[in-house]
């Protein structure tokens, strides 16, 4: 019987275009789960040394496995780095290139060949639960959804979940409505992701599952139960988002109960990590995330908004209680599951990461790249650009004329710019940094050309934007007196991204 579902299995991979390494095709293959939390900064978790927030479940899995100490989102918004996770390509060149407002024309492009395309094309069963963020049309005919990106199952939101964590009312199941549930958002998100575990799947298939919460992004809910576990915290904007923190680790810890109860836990693979650095000044704004002390936070590419958790369990395969500073980023992730399930990478195109498992399983101390790390984000708040070579981090404005260099491993917090004591290293990350994004754009589509880099829901170039003004003047006098005079624009802004 197993023969014929790998002869089966073979003919479908052929017909694909998949490799499938044949010594992984039968039972040796990984379950596989990619779970994304969603602002969730750097030190913001027990294991990570925050000294307040409780990560029970977190700490205990990062002494199960490998925690990573370099581990960086692709970008420092939401839809950039989902978009580089599940192409191992960086957000220009995939065309996510910003976070993506509700009625963009932006979305991760089917050209794309993505993470569950490919896993279930080499036999995998695939499953999204939580928030998606890969396109502006959510559930709408006129963009791919997350069932043309390979997903047999999927029950997401477009973007936050709505009105808040608690009783969300806007998730979408395998393009159905779901209407209002009763709880909070990651609890309901992990709630799907069993229910799919124990009734749903082909249980003689390996599976690929990505659970990605809401929590901690704005506008947060916490269970009460939760909050009780902060007393001594008299802020009571503090005390939510530490307890929605401890939320979303209870639900983490609730999926790692059910591998455990179904006697999954040694044959998966489980990542988890955030999509960006915590959101807000982190002291008087309604998020109180921590970078651990790096500078810069939520859309900046300093360290504080691009550095993020990264753990690692694969019994028997990655070492129980390792730590690594290897600096890794959220493109590897694609090729290296890849590897882990004995899938081989597209070979047509430009991938941006690489397979990292040598790392990760502690057969290589180091990484060769082909490309450094790279980051690009126009709504950046200063540098717009950067990368990251060895211990060196060049960061440039968006024209790549004003440029900072630093070396993070003498200068972690970027206090120190080297570019004029350090002329040789400065120019040769110079001239990468530009010739890299002229190669990017040159594949990239130019969404970024013409769309606002806020969003992508609106049209950037001035004279297009006029015309648009006058068009729809009637329509945005009436948006702009709904605007409170102390700035609610602005905080609206930042609860969508
Ligand atoms: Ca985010």
């Amino acid at each position: 019987m197993r023969d014929m579902f790998l002869c089966g299995l073979f003919a479908l991979c052929v017909e694909l275009g998949v490799v499938v390494d044949v010594c992984l095709a039968g039972a040796e293959r990984p379950n596989i789960i990619l779970f994304l939390a969603d602002d969730l900064g750097w030190g913001d978790l027990g294991c990570y040394g925050h000294p307040v927030i409780r990560t029970p479940h977190l700490d205990t899995f990062a002494g199960q496995g490998l925690r990573l100490t370099s581990c960086y989102a692709a970008s420092a918004v939401c839809s950039p780095s989902r978009s580089a996770l599940l192409t191992g390509r960086t957000p220009h060149r995939n065309g996510v290139y910003t976070w993506i407002a509700e009625g963009a024309p932006v979305h991760l492009r089917t050209t794309e060949r993505t993470l569950p395309t490919l896993l279930r094309a080499a036999g995998y069963g695939t499953c999204h639960t939580g928030k998606w963020h890969l396109n502006g049309l959510f559930n709408q005919a006129d963009q791919p959804q997350p069932d043309a990106h390979g997903y047999d199952w999927w029950m997401a939101t477009q973007n936050n979940a709505a009105p808040s964590h608690h009783n969300p009312v806007n998730f979408v199941r395998n393009g159905v409505p779901v209407g209002p549930l009763e709880g909070y958002s990651a609890l309901l998100t992990v709630d799907e992701a069993v229910r799919w575990l124990r009734s749903e799947r082909d249980r003689s298939r390996p599976f690929f599952l990505t659970v990605w919460t809401h929590e901690p992004h704005y506008p947060i809910a916490a269970a009460a139960e939760y909050q009780a576990l902060y007393p001594e915290l008299p802020d009571v904007v503090q005390r939510e988002h530490h307890a929605n923190v401890t939320q979303l680790d209870a639900a983490f810890g609730r999926l790692m109960q059910e591998l455990d109860a179904e006697q999954l836990t040694s044959e998966t693979l489980v990542v988890f990590t955030s999509d960006n650095g915590p959101e807000g000044d982190g002291v008087t704004s309604p998020g109180r995330g921590s970078t651990g002390g790096l500078r810069g936070r939520k859309r900046h590419l300093y360290e504080g908004g691009i550095r993020v958790p990264g753990l690692v369990r694969w019994p028997g395969k990655v070492a129980a209680g390792a730590v690594c500073d290897v600096p890794i980023i959220g493109s590897d992730v694609f090729p290296t599951l890849l590897a882990a399930a004995g899938v081989s990478v597209p070979s047509e195109r430009v991938l941006d990461g690489v397979n990292v498992l040598p790392v990760l399983t502690g057969q290589a101390a180091a990484v060769e790249r082909e490309r450094p790390l790279y980051w690009r984000l126009l709504m950046a708040p200063q540098m717009k650009s950067a990368l990251r070579d060895g211990d060196w981090k060049l960061l440039a404005d968006e024209r790549l004329e004003r440029m900072e260099l630093y070396n993070l491993r003498m200068d972690e917090h970027e206090t120190t710019d080297l570019r004029e004591r350090e002329p040789e290293k400065f120019e040769q990350l110079r001239s990468r940094l530009i010739a890299l994004t002229a190669e990017i754009d040159a594949e990239g589509p130019d969404w970024w050309k013409t769309l606002s880099p806020n969003g992508g829901g609106v049209v950037r170039d001035e004279k297009q934007k006029n015309k648009q003004k006058k068009q729809q003047s009637g329509v945005k006098q009436g948006q702009r007196q709904q605007v409170s005079p102390s700035g609610g624009r602005k905080a609206e802004q930042q609860e969508q991204q």
